[in-house]
């Protein structure tokens, strides 16, 4: 169940050999399942004033990614190399894009992180993950999402902007943000974000970027788990803290929300101009490419309050 998932202690795949779905044997959405009607409903009286917040950054061949990570887009005019094409000259631009999905705001999908081969809802790698894309878990399964997101400002917590790489956010601290913020709980199928002013070194100090980040720990992990969010993002290329916390495994908190609960990660979320606002609560919501088999998506939710 999801409580026993989350109590579970270190290492993650030491304890249980698979994380069953608790929404069946043919879930592949996780707990996406929270975002009901109802859920969407309820989240869509959070717009108070319709201001709208694009929480996607800029994809080019700077964005810093993980390694080997590369992104290239070439933009291409077919046919037209004796000029634009019949008597009204028609002509026309199209794109190519030569990178890698896992770059810039980005959806991590259940099919992203495994444990020893093993990922969400007890699929076994050599039953569904091919070349071609994964035969189970890809991102064209992911719904319509639209649902309450939960701003929490770890620098306003912490009193530093960005707030420094290593520093674990954990139960004291999620709850500690969220009283300073007046946030009174995190439900079922809620979004949490977390600001830490990380991307903030996007462009200006890329080396430290990538190096390690404020994030997730893994109690912190469970603690979110144990409350059915639906998703967990951050301004941070991981959303989990690294260098990881003494005694964690190489990206466990990923872990923990992907094959463990079934918790979809939105990476590099501009929240920014959110924090300016001081929107704490909001309307979210996400429709991602529907790129069959895919394991990630590069995204730009919407957030409204
Ligand atoms: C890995 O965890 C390997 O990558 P990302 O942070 O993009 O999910």
């Amino acid at each position: 169940s999801l409580i026993a998932a989350s109590m579970l202690a270190l290492p993650a795949h030491a304890e249980q050999s698979c994380f069953p779905s608790k929404f069946g044997p043919d879930d592949q959405i996780g707990n996406l399942n929270y975002v009901t009607p109802e859920k969407t409903l309820r989240a869509s009286k959070l717009i108070k004033t319709g201001k709208s917040y694009r929480l996607g950054i800029e994809t080019n061949k700077n964005t810093p990614a993980f390694a080997p990570r590369t992104f290239e887009l070439s933009v291409v005019q077919p046919g037209q190399e004796n000029g634009p094409l019949g008597p009204s000259k028609t002509s026309y631009n199209d794109d190519i894009i030569n990178g890698w999905v896992g770059i810039g705001s980005q959806l991590d999908g259940l099919g992203h992180i495994g444990i020893d081969d093993v990922y969400y809802n007890c699929n076994k790698a050599s039953d569904f993950v091919r070349k071609d894309g994964l035969r189970k878990l890809g991102i064209e399964q992911v719904p319509a999402i639209a649902t309450r997101a939960i701003l929490l400002d770890m620098t306003s917590y912490f009193g530093m902007n960005p707030v420094k790489e290593g520093t674990p956010f954990n139960k004291a601290e999620i709850d500690g943000a969220m009283q300073k913020q007046g946030i009174k709980s995190i439900e079922k199928g809620d979004v949490v974000l977390f600001y830490t002013g990380w991307a903030k070194l996007i462009g200006k100090d890329d080396a430290r970027y990538s190096a390690g980040e404020p994030g997730l720990g893994i109690e912190g992990a469970r603690y979110l788990a144990s409350l059915g969010v639906a998703m967990v993002g951050s301004d941070s290329w991981a959303v989990e803290v690294l260098p990881a916390e003494p005694n964690a495994g190489t990206f466990e908190v990923h872990q923990i929300l992907l094959p463990m609960n079934g918790i979809h990660i939105l990476e590099n979320m501009n929240t920014e101009e959110m924090v300016k606002d001081q929107a704490w609560e909001s309307f979210f919501t996400l429709g991602p490419s529907r790129i069959t088999g895919a394991v990630q998506a590069i995204i730009n939710p919407i957030a409204i309050r």
